[in-house]
This record gives structure tokens, sequence and C-alpha cells, in this order.
């Protein structure tokens, strides 16, 4: 979708600093980080939210955890722990409506909500 902000980074048509690549996924680092670690993992195919993407395509939800993973371990947050979360919807604070998993870790986190 070429109005969607990820769509176009997995384009490469807008800068991002890319941590990990698979065939099905795009990992990067966020804009405004929440933590030492906060990675933003995408599937380069478009889907509106996790949800959608379970029902258009679940393998590439598995790969997205896989990746997730990955990038855990080699941002040095695997043993100590991390959070994977999917923002789903606006209430939920979803801002970028293409399905993305993000990887908070290196620093003890706070409750949910
Ligand atoms: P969410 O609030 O769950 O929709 O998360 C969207 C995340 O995307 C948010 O943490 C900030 C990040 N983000 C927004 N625009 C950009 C961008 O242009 N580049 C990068 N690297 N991250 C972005």
């Amino acid at each position: 979708m070429s109005d969607c902000l990820f769509c176009r980074i997995v384009a490469r048509e807008i800068p991002a600093t890319v941590v990990h690549e698979t065939d099905t996924t795009l990992a990067f680092r966020d804009i405004a980080p929440q933590a030492p670690t906060h990675v933003v993992l995408v599937p380069k195919t478009h889907a509106g939210d996790a949800v959608a993407l379970a029902a258009a395509a679940p393998g590439v939800l598995d790969d997205l955890f896989l990746a997730a993973g990955e990038v855990a371990k080699a941002e040095g947050v695997a043993e100590s722990g991390y959070r994977l979360l999917f923002n789903t919807g606006a209430d939920a604070g979803q801002t970028v409506f293409h399905a993305h998993l993000h990887v908070l870790g290196g620093r003890r986190l706070g409750p949910l909500a």
C-alpha cells in the first residue's frame, strides 16, 4: 500500500535502522523508543493489524515471533526478559495500521495498561 508508512519502510522508500530481515519480515528500531531495546517487526505484506495478519497469512505471524526471538538474542535481552506486544486498534494505542510486533527490553518493564 503506497500510503502505508510501514509498507514504505519495507520498500526502503523511508529510511529506518534495520536490525533483522527475513523473506517475510523486517525488523527496525522504533523512532520513539520506550525502552533501551525497542524494535518493531513488520510483515513485508500489508495487513492492518495482527488479527488481520493471522487470518490472511498465519505462517507469517509465526515468522514474526521467530524473528522477534532472534532480535532479542542479538540485542542481549533474551536471558533477562523482554516484552512482545501488538497494539490492536486505536484504544490500544495503535497508530500505524500495518501489523507490527513491538520488542521491548533492556530495563525492568512496568505493568501493562
Ligand atoms: P503503535 O503505537 O503500536 O501503532 O506503534 C507504532 C510505532 O511506530 C511507534 O512506537 C512509533 C513507531 N514509528 C512511527 N513512525 C515511525 C517511523 O517513521 N520510523 C520508525 N522507525 N518508527 C516509527
